[in-house]
């Protein structure tokens, strides 16, 4: 066999899993259809929030504290700054079922979360929420929140580059503007035919995102679905103060789960604020979908979700941005060995929550596929949950 372990896909997740195996001394080659980090998938867009009580689940906790224990290692191997800790807000309508990521009463499993596995973290009722936070002017007055002082934001980029630079380092291969046409079991491993020649790999890690259904076809169950995201950097007004000390902040603004906002601090040097919502009811096609984000798209977001709630904001778009969220049924993610051939192992379908596991996944991914300790339970994240 050429290698030990082949990882196909080298986003957020692949890019962490080919680190991890780099470092356990594992024969890995990395192989990705563009030039990673690249805009074309699910893991850019400059920031990413991330938060450790998981309100999509308590399974997920231990993915988030140890990708922020390696974001922090990989800081002082690289000297690239990866994570700021500036503090996630969460804000919806007390006593409200708010959805979350598919999840309904997510400010309260937020706060389960926290306190099973001692999150620092604080909850603030409407008076605080409208005294500490004089910029979130829609505040109506029926809301709580919760803060965690440790959330904040990664930079997607930075954290992938890091990755394959250190891989790299580590004695890693990567095949960039390389296309898997297909991964054929052969006696010993699979064949992997590229657009650039085939290569042979003991195991295969299937990290490719959107891109998954058309390369494992009917080996992977019809459980994806493809939903185009739009990203968008407003100008603050001249007028407006530095957006730079908000927190990172979710706030769920109506009952409906696409009746939210996300906005990130703006970044050092800019008076910009990115600011994002979510939808999963039209899907969409990862080979021919639209890249570009039309200035419709953007006075939309303004008008629906940021008009009349930031303070400062200006509808003047600075720039904007599209990425694909590759979903589940129940949202969840899957981490798992597919049934139809046990040595290849997938690792998708993060539904847009999935860059603040990314680091920890590649930890738990690469101990899975090297056969090392079990450090991680996987077993909420199988394939079989689908039936
Ligand atoms: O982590 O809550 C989150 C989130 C929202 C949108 C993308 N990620």
């Amino acid at each position: 066999m050429d290698f030990d372990v082949a990882v196909i896909g080298l986003g957020a997740m692949g890019s962490a899993i080919l680190y991890q195996l780099s470092k356990l001394g594992v024969r890995c080659v990395g192989i990705d259809r563009h030039d990673p980090p690249h805009a074309m998938g699910s893991s850019h867009g400059d920031t990413r929030i991330t938060r450790q009580a998981v309100g999509e689940g308590e399974d997920y906790v231990p993915f988030v504290k140890a990708s922020h224990a390696i974001w922090r290692e990989l800081e002082r191997e690289t000297g690239e700054p990866l994570l700021t800790e500036c503090g996630t807000l969460i804000v919806a309508t007390a006593g409200g079922e708010t959805w979350h990521h598919g999840k309904p009463a997510f400010v309260e499993r937020t706060r389960l979360a926290a306190e099973r596995f001692a999150i620092p973290h604080e909850m603030l009722d409407a008076s605080v929420l409208h005294a500490r936070y004089p910029h979130l002017i829609g505040l109506r007055g029926d809301e709580i929140g919760y803060f965690e002082p440790g959330g904040g934001y990664v930079r997607p980029e930075a954290c992938i580059a890091a990755q394959i630079t250190m891989a790299r380092r580590n004695g890693a291969e990567v095949r960039t503007e390389t296309i898997v046409r297909s991964i054929r079991p052969v006696f010993g491993g699979s064949e992997i035919e590229t657009d650039r020649g085939t290569m042979t790999a003991e195991k295969v890690v299937v990290a490719a995102g959107a891109w998954i259904p058309g390369l494992l076809g009917d080996g992977f169950p019809p459980i994806l679905s493809v939903s185009r995201q739009v990203l968008h950097w407003f100008e603050m007004e001249d007028t407006a103060p530095p957006a730079t000390d908000w927190p990172v902040t979710i706030w769920m603004h109506g009952a409906g789960e696409e009746d939210y906002l996300y906005s990130f601090p703006s970044q050092e040097g800019e008076h910009t604020l990115k600011v994002a919502t979510e939808q999963y009811s039209v899907t969409t096609d990862i080979e021919t979908m639209s890249r570009e984000v039309t200035a419709g798209e953007s006075a939309v977001m303004f008008d629906t979700h940021v008009k009349g709630r930031l303070a400062g904001v200006s509808p003047r778009v600075a720039k904007a941005a599209s990425c694909v969220y590759s979903t589940t049924p129940d949202r969840g993610f899957v981490l798992d060995h597919l049934p139809t051939a046990p040595g290849t192992f997938v690792v998708s379908a993060c539904s847009g929550h999935g860059f603040k596991h990314s680091a920890g996944i590649g930890l738990a991914v690469a101990g899975a596929v090297a056969g090392r300790s079990a450090d991680f339970d996987l077993s909420a994240f199988s394939i079989a949950r689908f039936g």
